[in-house]
């Protein structure tokens, strides 16, 4: 845990120092008044907090407002009470109910986002914990995609289901869960090709898997998770719209926090979207994955202690 911890603040980095020093600069020796909560709110923008968000967080300031000096690590430690209550209703865990059997989780999201990673990253934390765990290679579009998660599969011992590149993605995933049932795990993942919120084709084709993969399980999928790239931005909030309305998204894992300055992104999306965050990503190694929690994300993008 104390490991997360470290990980996780030396992930936002990016992100805290540029908050951090902003706020150093705004409120040195300056009082708590219109003028600087303006460039408070400014600065909480181009952090990528959006509009909304930020008025929102500066307006809870101003009923606490004195006009008189205060520090900047007093600033921090508000700002990170408020984004914290922001962040508490997405705070929810991936629970597996184990009355479903395989229990099947989708992973969605456009190119790049961290899909296939994060599926070999949370294969391997399963399978730790004593569960049979296999993988349907559902990216059948992709010429490496298929070898990508084999290795994955390799990597955390579990077996991965894959046909022929270009194969129909839907009818493979109505094999890989035949064959699933037969082998009695306990979750099958399943790895879909990336595809852009703007392509109504792709968009289709999700929802034709989803459809498919219900006539051999009705209830599933369990979980429909969409993967965010935390450096996609502003963007990323559309995504969440489109993919929400061509599938039921369950919840949300927000990948390469690490990579941004702009970490508050992640402030609006809980702002906007009434969605579960299941995990975030802070870098490239299995470890780098973990539970989102609300108070520990705050304190690190605030750089708090
Ligand atoms: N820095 C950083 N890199 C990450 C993180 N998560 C994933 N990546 C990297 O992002 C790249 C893309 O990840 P993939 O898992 O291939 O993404 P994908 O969504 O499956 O991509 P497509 O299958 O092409 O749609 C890889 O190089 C990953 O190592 C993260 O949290 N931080
Ligand atoms: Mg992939």
């Amino acid at each position: 845990m104390i490991n997360w911890l470290n990980r996780l603040s030396s992930g936002l980095k990016k992100s805290s120092v540029r908050l951090s020093s902003g706020i150093g600069d705004i409120f040195t020796k300056k009082k708590l008044d219109n003028a600087t909560l303006e460039e408070l709110e400014e600065l909480l923008i181009t952090s990528d907090m959006g509009v909304k968000t930020s008025s929102k967080i500066i307006a809870s300031f101003g009923t606490q407002r004195q006009d008189k000096d205060i520090e900047p690590q007093e600033i921090r430690r508000r700002l990170a009470d408020e984004i914290q209550k922001i962040l508490l209703p997405s705070q929810q865990l991936l629970q597996i109910d184990f009355t479903q059997k395989p229990f099947v989780i989708m992973m969605v999201g456009v190119n790049g986002a961290g899909k296939t990673t994060t599926i070999g990253k949370l294969a391997q934390k399963f399978k730790n914990q004593g569960l049979k765990v296999s993988l349907i290679a559902a990216d059948t579009f992709r010429a490496a995609a298929v070898e990508q998660l084999q290795i994955w599969g390799q990597r955390a011992d579990v077996r991965v289901f894959a046909g022929p590149q270009g194969c129909d993605s839907a009818g493979l995933c109505y094999d890989g869960l035949g064959q699933a049932i037969k082998n009695d795990d306990d979750i099958v993942f399943i790895d879909t090709a990336g595809r852009l919120q703007n392509k109504s084709g792709l968009m289709e084709e999700l929802k034709k898997i989803d459809k498919v993969i219900k006539k051999i399980i009705p209830q599933a999928p369990h979980a429909t998770i969409l993967t965010l790239d935390a450096t996609n931005g502003q963007n990323a909030l559309s995504q969440v719209e489109t993919f929400s309305q061509a599938v039921n998204i369950s919840g949300l894992i927000i990948t390469k926090l690490d990579g941004t300055a702009k970490g508050g992104i992640l402030v609006a999306i809980a702002d906007e979207h009434p969605t579960p965050i299941h995990f975030i990503g802070v870098g490239e190694s299995i470890d780098d994955l973990n539970e989102f929690n609300a108070d520990d994300f705050a304190k690190s993008l605030l750089d708090i202690e």
